[in-house]
């Protein structure tokens, strides 16, 4: 196959021409300056610099001509551009490559200048081969066209707008933390943190939501070295900002430094200087707000001329910044026509042969390839994580005196005790973990899970965020970017939704996006699911586990017993530490303080503590009354115990024997363990507490079981599709034990006499 595509936009070629002749209309320079001379007085660009960040931004400009000729000969799949927004630059060459980059689709400029400080790195070939969705594009394989290095630290980002800014907040807010505990970074400690984006997506609740929190963070004494660059080009597809929208909105807010950038190459400059210097010195957030412009459409498939007059577009290409930095630059005697003539046929005749080069390259070829650093699983390495324990000495000095295992001195405990013990030995022997959320740190949380860590590890390490979901998730991803364990807490499964991207789109996808090489390990608490009595309503019952099932690659998971919660929390905290992994943590709200199984005061839902060491991993199911028979009831959480009290029924009133399985792992469900576990029976009975219809996990299980070639009965009980009300009626909408057993009796062709 050829590079000859024709191009399809003909703006595309008008701004090309542009460049041509004002390159061959330029006169002469009156005077030639010296590499090393500052471009004029007051500046600090110096000529060769000025010319470097040229060659930058002409090579970003052609590889944007590229991508759309590629397009257009079927080769390439992307083509939305830089062209306009090539003073980013600026910002590129005066930012350390060791500086945490989360940048807008446009910053390809920043990218060049960025490549170039760092020997080997090619970046021309690399933004080739994503355009071409090539296998041996080095940071996404192929899977996204994307900005992306990790020689670079510039982390890929998703197409999802503003939804880097909480972690790229997160990560400021890291770097001096680490500081704080002790931790050593892979990055200087004099590092800040670069975010751009554009200025319709400054209007985004995610946007202010990470911008708002590195201020109220600044406010509350944390230092957040971040800098916002706003690329504003006065238009987001085809809605135009009101005008000085982004000055007006931004200039004067507290606890967030302003620096506005326009106008000439060196004028950009030296507002870039102002504004890393205040980020880097003060260790503060600062908005750097660059005037850019777009040309031709928003990507190649936008018919601009749908929605912008010809002389808009023309007086927008009028401002193309090429054409005005090579102007610049012969002006004030940094170069000739000729000099830059030369420069710009070079960068073209490059990427072209390089293009014509790569054409062709092999993409991904088999689901296997594209899945292979979907979901990382390294058991063996998670039992050796895991096995590290620490000396009863060293336990006893955040424990107290006794252990919570020792059985001379320890009650047998609630779920909520077993997780805040548990917690406690992590915390004591992984120094990188952190803990945080709404109310976890002085209080202790909603229901005393958290008490006591701060006061123990201090509040470096565990403390409340403010209250906002978005940042707590956020900064748990740029925290793990740079080597912490982070554990956020969600208060409320409900209130996960509304931040629901930070996991869905963002972390869980980071290792699928960059084929492994960043990763953002989490272990996110959540209090969930429903039966809580005397608290009632949807928002603190929410039983759906939907919106986390459907999330490739994440880590679900749902103790049922205090024993299993210390023991699956350990696993969890081993896998995502080992692999990188995302896992959710679902703890149910109801069993956090349930003492009992059958009958008041039986305590039969404590348990002891089991000594660090002891752990579950994914695919450890529990299996209660192994050698029961007659049917298998299969659930989680709540469900367990539920079913538990329906099998003493279902022995007592029918004479059923019942065996149940605890599924502990709702994604990836654990169907080849529960296969085994149905062997035998003659029946399969899922009891889910969560909504019917792709809430829960029962239609999963009956499919896996059917695949599986399980040819017994198969059905199950569930909650309704509703909301949660308040108060009893909650009992109408919600899966109870009387359900159980009369399903179980049903399945099993007994006739539905069961007494409620
Ligand atoms: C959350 C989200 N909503 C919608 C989109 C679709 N979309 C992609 S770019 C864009 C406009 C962004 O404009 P701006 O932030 O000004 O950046 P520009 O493209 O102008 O550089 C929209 C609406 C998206 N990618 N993400």
């Amino acid at each position: 196959m050829s590079y000859a595509g024709r191009v399809p936009e003909d703006r595309v070629v008008v701004v090309e021409r542009n460049l041509d002749r004002a390159l061959d209309e330029a006169p002469p320079p009156r005077r030639r300056l010296e590499p090393d001379d500052l471009l004029r007085p007051g500046t600090t660009l110096s000529t060769a610099e000025a010319v470097a960040v040229f060659r930058d931004q002409v090579t970003s400009r052609t590889l944007d001509v590229a991508a759309r000729e590629l397009k257009a000969k079927g080769a390439g799949y992307y083509t939305i551009s830089s062209a306009g927004h090539e003073n980013n630059a600026v910002v590129g060459a005066l930012l350390r490559p060791t500086d945490p980059a989360f940048l807008h689709y446009r910053s390809g400029g920043f990218m060049m200048a960025r490549s170039r400080q760092v020997p080997g790195v090619d970046a021309v070939t690399d933004t080739l081969l994503s355009l071409l969705a090539a296998a041996g594009d080095p940071i996404s394989h192929g899977r996204h066209k994307v900005w992306g290095s990790r020689q670079l630290w510039v982390p890929p980002q998703t197409s999802t707008i503003a939804s880097h800014i909480p972690k790229a907040m997160g990560a400021a807010f890291a770097i001096q933390r680490a500081a704080r505990v002790g931790m050593s970074l892979e990055i200087p400690d004099d590092s800040i943190v670069c975010c751009s984006f554009g200025d319709a997506s400054a209007n985004h609740a995610t946007a202010l939501a990470g911008i708002n929190a590195a201020r109220y963070s600044h406010r509350r004494g944390s230092r957040v070295p971040v800098l916002f660059v706003c690329e504003d080009n006065g238009i987001g597809i085809s809605v135009d900002t009101p005008r000085r929208w982004i000055a007006r909105n931004f200039r004067h807010l507290p606890h967030l430094e302003y620096v506005h950038a326009a106008g000439e190459l060196d004028e950009v400059w030296d507002a870039a200087v102002a504004a890393v210097a205040a980020c880097r010195n003060g260790r503060r957030p600062v908005f750097l707000h660059l005037q850019t412009v777009r040309l031709w459409g928003h990507a190649g498939s936008d018919v601009e001329s749908g929605y912008r007059s010809a002389a808009e577009i023309a007086a927008t290409e009028a401002q193309d910044p090429l054409v005005r930095n090579a102007q610049r630059l012969i002006a004030l005697g940094a170069a000739s026509p000729d000099d830059l003539r030369d420069l710009v046929a070079g960068v073209r005749d490059h990427v072209h042969s390089q293009a014509t080069k790569l054409i062709g390259s092999p993409t991904l070829a088999s689901r296997q390839a594209v899945m292979a650093t979907l979901a990382p699983y390294d058991e063996p390495a998670s039992r050796r994580d895991a096995d590290a324990v620490p000396s009863h000495d060293e336990r006893r000095s955040v424990h107290g005196s006794a252990l919570p295992e020792d059985a001379t001195v320890a009650v047998r405990r609630t779920m909520a005790a077993h997780i805040n013990a548990a917690l406690h030995d992590e915390m004591l022997r992984r120094p990188e973990m952190l803990l945080f959320g709404e109310d976890v740190g002085r209080k202790g949380g909603v229901y005393n899970v958290t008490s006591g860590l701060q006061r123990v590890f201090g509040a470096a390490r565990v403390f409340d965020t403010l209250l906002d979901e978005t940042t707590i998730l956020g900064v748990a991803q740029g925290a793990a970017l740079l080597g912490f364990l982070p554990v956020p807490e969600i208060q409320y499964l409900a209130y996960l939704h509304n931040a629901l991207d930070q996991l869905r789109g963002e972390a869980a996808s980071l290792g699928f996006f960059s084929a492994g090489q960043f990763s953002n390990p989490m272990v996110v608490r959540v209090a969930g699911l429903a039966y809580q009595k005397g608290f009632g309503g949807h928002f603190h019952n929410d039983n759906s586990v939907g919106a986390l099932r459907d999330i490739p690659g994440l880590l679900l998971s749902v103790p049922s017993r205090g024993d299993d919660a210390a023991k699956m929390l350990r696993g969890v905290l081993a896998v995502a530490r080992t692999t990188g992994r995302v896992a959710v943590f679902l703890e149910p709200i109801a069993l956090y303080h349930e003492k009992d199984l059958h009958e008041p005061g039986d305590g039969g839902w404590l348990s002891d503590y089991p000594p660090p060491g002891q752990i579950l991993l994914p695919g450890d199911i529990g299996v209660h009354h192994p050698d029961h028979g007659d049917v298998l009831i299969v659930t989680y959480g709540n469900g367990v115990r539920m079913a538990l009290r329906a099998a003493r029924r279902l022995r007592g009133d029918h004479g059923v024997a019942a065996r149940v399985v605890d599924l502990r792992w709702l994604n990836p469900l654990p169907l080849d363990a529960v296969g085994r576990a149905a062997a035998g029976t003659s029946a399969v009975l899922v009891a889910d507490e969560c909504r019917a219809t792709g809430g829960g996990i029962a239609d999963a299980v009956v499919a896996g079981l059917v695949e599986r070639g399980y040819d017994g009965r198969l059905g199950s009980v569930r909650s309704a599709d509703s909301y949660v009300p308040l108060g009893p009626a909650a009992g109408t909408v919600l899966l109870s034990e009387a359900d159980v057993v009369k399903g179980a009796v049903r399945i099993l062709g007994r006739g539905d006499d069961t007494p409620d």
